[in-house]
């Protein structure tokens, strides 16, 4: 008795397993605010900075700290649709950078990861992309790596404004 009822909890533990290891091997997932259009080799990805007071409103889809990670393949051009929808009107940007510059309390003269990939006045507490306005981002993801996505402007990605941004050599795609 006592050993048919180990068994049976093994062979549970056992059934409840597969399912999670399966999960876990299908790789990043496709969120909505992402659109892949594989023939064109383009990656389009919305991002709202200040979606809602989640870190004070330094975030960006309500992610901040690198809790999770943007994940395109390499060689894709990449379009940030970026929009400020900060709830207490502070000024944001957007940028792909390096994993080490999160912890950089102030940038003077930012240099993205990718040509191109970073928004205006990024930098600049007054005159990077104002609450309420909208900014387009383009670039091609030509190297893979782990990158960070960073919000330049003083103080922000060092409090958090940063999630990750994984360029995949394996055609992988989504959010992880
Ligand atoms: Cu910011």
């Amino acid at each position: 008795m006592i050993r048919s009822t180990l068994r049976s909890l093994v062979l549970t533990f056992a059934a409840a397993a597969v399912p999670m290891a399966l999960a876990g091997s299908q790789g990043p997932e496709l969120p909505e605010w992402m659109k892949v259009d594989e023939a064109a080799k383009k990656v389009t990805i919305t991002i709202v900075a200040g979606t809602d007071m989640t870190n004070n409103g330094w975030n960006y889809n309500t992610v901040f700290k690198g809790a999770k990670s943007i994940v395109v393949p390499v060689g894709f051009e990449v379009e940030i649709d970026f929009r400020n929808s900060d709830p207490t009107g502070v000024v944001h940007s957007i940028g792909v950078g390096q994993m080490s510059e999160v912890t950089s309390p102030l940038f003077t003269d930012p240099t993205p990861a990718f040509p191109g990939a970073i928004s205006d006045n990024a930098a600049d507490p007054v005159n990077a992309t104002a609450a309420g306005a909208s900014e387009t981002v383009t670039f091609v993801a030509d190297t893979a790596g782990e990158y960070a996505l960073i919000c330049y402007v003083p103080g922000h990605t060092l409090t958090g404004m940063w999630m990750g941004f994984r360029v995949a050599a394996d055609g992988s795609v989504g959010v992880e």
